[in-house]
């Protein structure tokens, strides 16, 4: 007889009920397990401390809080005052590296007319020369100042604390508000972060480094020194400063790299 390829094989194994009832049991036992696992994940998820707030206010809840564990978790360490670990000037490069120039590059930029504004909450602007700027109690620091393209290198600063200076002109209601926002006077450059980072002690608006007045390459008249967040933070030839209770825009992170860009 021809063997019909399409017909079934009617050998089939017969499966008592028993056994059955025995897999049925133990599949419906996994998706129990499974379930109460999700749901617990879920819970502990949504039972994680609410973050400080500012960050990532209004955002997606469970989303945003994966998204930002990272952020939340430096900036609770963050707020026990943490200092970066500094060194002597003998360890600071002499010469020190040049990354990139973006908001630089403006050939009608003059820097003897130069002037920092600096936007007040009350829609005022203060406008400073360098010459304000270097009247005020001066700061230095030697760090290890890191890029995110890979490359560190100790480096020698000097100018104002951004505290000091928040307090000489009388900005404490500004400071009050959750974000700052820098950008080089022809906008083409600008970094946005939390409040905590630019009021953190060894924040700097630098006009120096090695002692010297800084080269346009590294800003030149001032550049932001914020030792707790990595190189592309750090912007260089600040034409402005704004403040804000929103995230204020960012270069960087609006071309996928972290907002936080923190240590
Ligand atoms: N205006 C401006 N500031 C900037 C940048 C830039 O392209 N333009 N690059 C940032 C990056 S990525 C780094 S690592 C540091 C480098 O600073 P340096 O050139 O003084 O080493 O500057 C930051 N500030
Ligand atoms: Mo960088």
């Amino acid at each position: 007889m021809m063997k019909n390829p399409f017909k079934r094989n009617t050998d089939i194994k017969t499966v008592s009920q028993q056994q059955i009832n025995r897999r049925n049991f133990i599949s419906f036992t996994a998706f129990a397990g499974f379930s109460a696992i999700a749901y617990g994940g879920w819970r502990w998820l949504n039972s994680l401390p609410v973050e400080t707030s500012g960050t990532t206010a209004g955002a997606n809840k469970l989303l945003r809080r994966a998204l930002d564990k990272n952020e939340l978790v430096l900036r609770n360490a963050f707020s026990n005052n943490h200092l970066v670990q500094t060194y002597p000037k003998s360890m600071a490069a002499k010469v020190v590296r040049v990354n990139s120039n973006i908001g630089m590059t403006d050939t009608s930029f003059d820097s003897k007319t130069w002037q920092l504004v600096v936007n007040r909450k009350n829609g005022t602007q203060l406008k400073l020369g360098l010459d304000d700027i270097r009247k005020l109690p001066k700061t230095a620091i030697v760090f290890d100042f890191k890029c995110v393209e890979g490359w560190d290198q100790i480096s020698h600063w000097g100018g104002v604390k951004f505290s000091d200076f928040i307090a000489h002109y009388n900005l404490q209601e500004e400071a009050a508000m959750q974000y700052v926002g820098m950008a080089t006077p022809d906008g083409k450059y600008y970094v946005g972060m939390e409040m905590a980072s630019i009021m953190h002690p060894q924040t700097l608006l630098a006009y120096e480094v090695n002692d010297q007045l800084l080269p346009d390459k590294h800003g030149h008249p001032l550049r932001l020194i914020v030792p707790v967040k990595y190189g592309i933070k750090n912007l260089k030839r600040i034409g402005s400063i704004s403040f804000s209770d929103e995230r204020l825009p960012d270069f960087w992170a609006k071309r996928g790299y972290d907002y936080y860009s923190g240590l």
